[in-house]
């Protein structure tokens, strides 16, 4: 181990990105006393990130293909501003190694991992590869991409149906199949690889045993140039649609101390598999009994990382930075401790009761919550129009208690509080999933959505809320017969009315 502690401050941080999460960058780099850029597109002139920063380039119009992610004009406002580093956020330019390499062969500083890092688990063969001298649960599967169908069958056979086949450069679930039985074998294969071709220019695939109900637990892990690596446990993301996620927590409301402890040192593994530094993930899968296998690892700071940060104090942006100057983890991982228990809801400008369709327009009332245990990360003012571009991501809300039961009353509160008319959002089914039995035991997974969740139930939440708001104008009006009928207080009789506005109605 290399333990010299050779560091380069920056002083200049470039975010190759927007919205929510260019802000929480620079937030975390103005706390450290490093300048910051913005890069933007046309569309986003007006946009939070492009105020908070020092300076700020228009490098584009508004599709990001010639704007956030134009590699060469970025490194060339890095030039010219005398930027030193850069932070690519999540999504646009932040797991492309190509991108990573031309950064440092430019002489700026990449915050984030080694372009090798970066492209060997940006395939899931090389990561299967790579991680294969280490003892990783894996599910059963072929370790090398099909090239003989025959072959593949009878390993499929061997590990008994369903199947997945899945595309070695794919993601989100692109270049997926669902392989019943034997005789629809070729058929679906032949589907994956021409999927996984169209999409990612590489048919390779391969298959490994379906897990029909699973839990997606990830683990995030921080490595530094020295080859310190710690963990700092899991994430729970199993709430999401179609592969969207929709609610995080940390910790995971089944997951054990001694599970915690064997995946853990299983994600540490993997990034020592790839001489990983800086913050990373790595998800795995896990069953009904808990079995857990290892997926793939993202390259990247993850959307859903505030959770993380709540449970453990660590601002994994700094620690990014820090990592990236070349100094030594400070983070020892006996220091490490869940002190808490912390929830994320992505809020996403979409209908949920019209087939979660995107909306865009103006966010005529635009009021966060706020109070204990509340944070908002978000990249919208009232006022503001939504563009069509981009992610329909608005926010993401997060709350942390001393328990779950405690973060989760938190959450409905503040999405009580939170006031958004103009757009449709998904503020009201997080609500509904926050208080379904199903999400309340811990016992659930990556089906919950399809399982449970119908527009209609929606519905019946809002009545429910207008039947609330009923009985709330009647006791009003009792008080205000009451305080008027006083015949011993001569003052005035005082307007007692529902303090509740129709915001509500406004969204689902
Ligand atoms: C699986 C699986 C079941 N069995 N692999 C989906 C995206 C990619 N990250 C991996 N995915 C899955 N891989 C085996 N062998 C089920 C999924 C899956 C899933 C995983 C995590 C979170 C949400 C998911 C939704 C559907 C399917």
């Amino acid at each position: 181990m290399d333990n010299s502690n050779h560091t380069h401050k920056i002083n200049k941080i470039l975010v190759a990105n927007r919205g929510e999460i260019a802000l929480r960058v620079m937030r975390s780099a103005r706390e450290m006393g490093i300048k910051t850029v913005a890069i933007f597109s046309e569309a986003d002139r007006n946009a939070l990130h492009v105020k908070y920063a020092d300076e700020a380039v228009c490098v584009g119009p508004p599709p990001s293909s010639e704007s956030y992610l134009q590699m060469d004009k970025i490194i060339q406002v890095c030039h010219d501003l005398k930027v030193d580093a850069i932070h690519p956020g999540y999504g646009f330019l932040s797991e492309n190694a190509v991108f990573a390499k031309k950064v440092t062969d430019a002489g700026i500083i990449f915050i984030g991992p080694s372009p090798e890092a970066i492209e060997v688990m940006g395939s899931k063969l090389a990561a299967k590869d790579a991680v294969s001298k280490y003892d990783i649960p894996m599910v059963p599967g072929t370790p090398k991409a099909i090239t003989d169908v025959g072959a593949a069958k009878q390993r499929a056979e061997e590990i008994g149906y369903p199947i997945l086949i899945k595309a070695s450069a794919g993601g989100g679930g692109k270049g997926m199949r669902i392989v019943e039985n034997a005789a629809e074998f070729e058929e679906q294969m032949n589907r994956a690889v021409s999927e996984a071709v169209s999409a990612f220019g590489d048919g390779a695939v391969f298959i490994e045993k379906y897990i029909t109900s699973p839990k997606h637990i990830e683990i995030q892990v921080l490595g530094d140039t020295h080859g310190n690596i710690v963990h700092l446990f899991e994430r729970e993301c199993s709430i999401q649609r179609r592969h969207q996620k929709v609610i995080e927590e940390a910790p995971s409301a089944v997951v054990t101390p001694e599970i915690r402890r064997a995946m853990g040192e299983a994600a540490v593994n993997v990034a020592r598999a790839c001489n990983y530094y800086g913050a990373g993930t790595v998800e795995f899968i896990a069953d009904e009994n808990l079995n857990f296998y290892f997926l793939e690892m993202n390259t990247r700071l993850q959307v859903e990382h505030p959770v993380t940060e709540q449970i453990t104090g660590v601002d994994l942006v700094k620690e990014q930075i820090k990592i990236a100057q070349g100094e030594v983890l400070s983070i020892k991982q006996d220091d490490l401790q869940i002190q808490g228990h912390s929830l994320e809801v992505r809020v996403y400008a979409e209908d949920p009761k019209n087939n979660f369709l995107p909306d865009i327009g103006k966010l005529t009332t635009y009021q966060r919550p706020q109070g204990a245990g509340v944070r908002v990360d978000d990249g919208f003012e009232q006022g503001m129009d939504v563009p069509i571009y981009y992610d329909p991501m608005i926010a993401k809300l997060v709350t942390f208690g001393k328990d779950r039961t405690q973060a989760i009353e938190r959450m409905l509160r503040a999405i009580e509080e939170y006031q958004i008319v103009g757009i449709e959002t998904t503020l009201g089914f997080c609500s509904y999933v926050l208080q379904h039995e199903s999400f309340v035991s811990g016992k659930f997974d990556t089906n919950f959505v399809n399982k449970y969740f119908k527009p209609e139930v929606l519905d019946a939440h809002d009545l429910n809320e207008e039947a609330q708001q009923d009985e709330e104008k009647v006791a009003a009006a009792l008080v205000n017969f009451l305080l008027e009928h006083k015949k011993d207080n001569n003052k005035p009789a005082q307007q007692a009315t529902t303090t509740k506005s129709n915001w509500r109605k406004n969204r689902v």
